[in-house]
């Protein structure tokens, strides 16, 4: 299969006035579910990492929003997005940022971890790139067992440049796999631009070396990079053509709640990308179609809005994971006995580390 141009932006108009709501829904809920989570973190009341889709709501829905129900979807740490996309309970993801019993992986993956097998979301991966050689095995087994969907893997554009991502094209091609890979371009990995980390910052160009369709849209416009998605999963589960699509988006917020993101992007960037937000363009698209209006605006927010507080309060009633189950839900092929060294409060859950015991509170 020769390579094709990119697209950059081919906005679909042919879509129906329901999935148009749906898509804009979709957006506000991320956008306010991560604002609430950002909030709920500064009141300690999530802990570890914690990445937010904000600025790149476009992206997360124009992709995951094309999958079909025989598909699979597998992604990063920047996940809480995904996860609400494939339609999770805002409940069961908040609980699981909160650690709870109740979450999506019984409090046990978090932030980064999220997970919903029923709907085909096959995690959330914290190691950056890990998710690839996971979805080409994926698409591998559908691709075997002669199953009708496919996979879409999406990933940041640091991963461009780790080994497994050429590893996994790379067999993804030859083997003629049903899986459609997607860069979520925001520009940065942590505090590194992609023109100081990538000797061809142009990702698309990436999947040319292998031969597969390798295309680029802008991950501001949901319209357009809903199109994309859609025609390559066509192509990836009726003729097992692979792809590579990088969305160019930015996020709003730093790298990780931890992380003011300022010191590295120059203001006019932030004003620049913040002026194309992705929800206020296609909430204008959407009024120019005569789709959306005032009161139909207010009622999403609303209707939004009393949706992640019910999430909120129902994370905070859910009971927490009792310590005995602490082996429960988790791979563990040799025994327990890995973590008999663990210790409940510990910043590692090192029950000692060089001398200090956290179990006593002596150190
Ligand atoms: C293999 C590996 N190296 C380093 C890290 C530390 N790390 C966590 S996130 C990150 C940046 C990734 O950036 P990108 O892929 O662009 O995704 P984004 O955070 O922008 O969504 C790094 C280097 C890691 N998790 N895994
Ligand atoms: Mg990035």
């Amino acid at each position: 299969m020769s390579t094709i141009a990119p697209s950059r932006t081919t906005p679909d108009l042919h879509v129906s006035d329901e999935e148009l709501r749906r898509l804009y829904r979709m957006m506000v809920q991320i956008r306010r579910f991560e604002e609430r989570t950002e909030e709920q973190y500064t009141r300690d009341r999530i802990g570890g990492y914690c990445h937010l889709n904000i600025g790149e709501e476009a992206t997360v829905a124009g992709t995951v929003g094309s999958l079909t129900s025989d598909d699979y979807l597998f992604g990063g740490y920047r996940d809480h997005g995904l996860s609400l996309a494939v339609g999770g309970s805002p409940r069961a993801v908040m609980a699981e940022l909160f650690g709870k019993e109740t979450g999506q992986a019984h409090g046990r993956g978090g932030s980064m971890h999220l997970l919903d097998v029923e709907r085909h979301f096959l995690g959330g991966w914290g190691i950056v790139g890990a998710q690839i050689p996971l979805a080409v095995g994926a698409a591998f087994a559908l691709d075997y067992e002669g199953r009708p969907g496919a996979v879409m893997c999406l990933f940041g554009d640091a991963a461009v440049n780790i080994g497994a991502f050429h590893e996994g094209l790379n067999l993804a091609a030859i083997w003629n796999l049903p899986c459609v890979f997607v860069i979520t371009n925001n520009l940065y990995g942590m505090g590194t631009s992609v023109e100081m980390a990538s000797a061809e910052p142009d990702l698309w160009k990436r999947g040319q070396a292998y031969r597969m369709p390798s295309e680029q849209v802008d991950g501001q416009d949901v319209l357009a990079v809903r199109e994309a998605p859609q025609r390559l999963l066509r192509l990836a589960r009726e003729e097992r053509q692979p792809a590579l699509l990088e969305c160019l988006t930015y996020r709003y917020r730093g790298h990780s709640v931890a992380d003011p993101g300022k010191s590295y992007r120059p203001q006019e960037e932030i004003d620049r990308w913040r002026a194309r937000d992705p929800i206020v363009m296609f909430e204008q698209t959407l009024r120019t179609r005569g789709i959306l209006d005032d009161a139909a605006v207010e009622a999403v927010r609303a209707e939004v809005e009393a949706e992640v507080q019910d999430a909120i309060d129902y994370a905070l009633a859910s009971a927490d994971p009792d310590p005995k189950d602490l082996y429960r839900h988790i791979y563990d092929p040799k025994g327990a006995s890995d973590f008999d060294r663990m210790g409940e409060g510990a910043p590692f859950g090192e029950l000692s580390i060089r001398g200090t015991n956290w179990a006593s509170g002596d150190s």
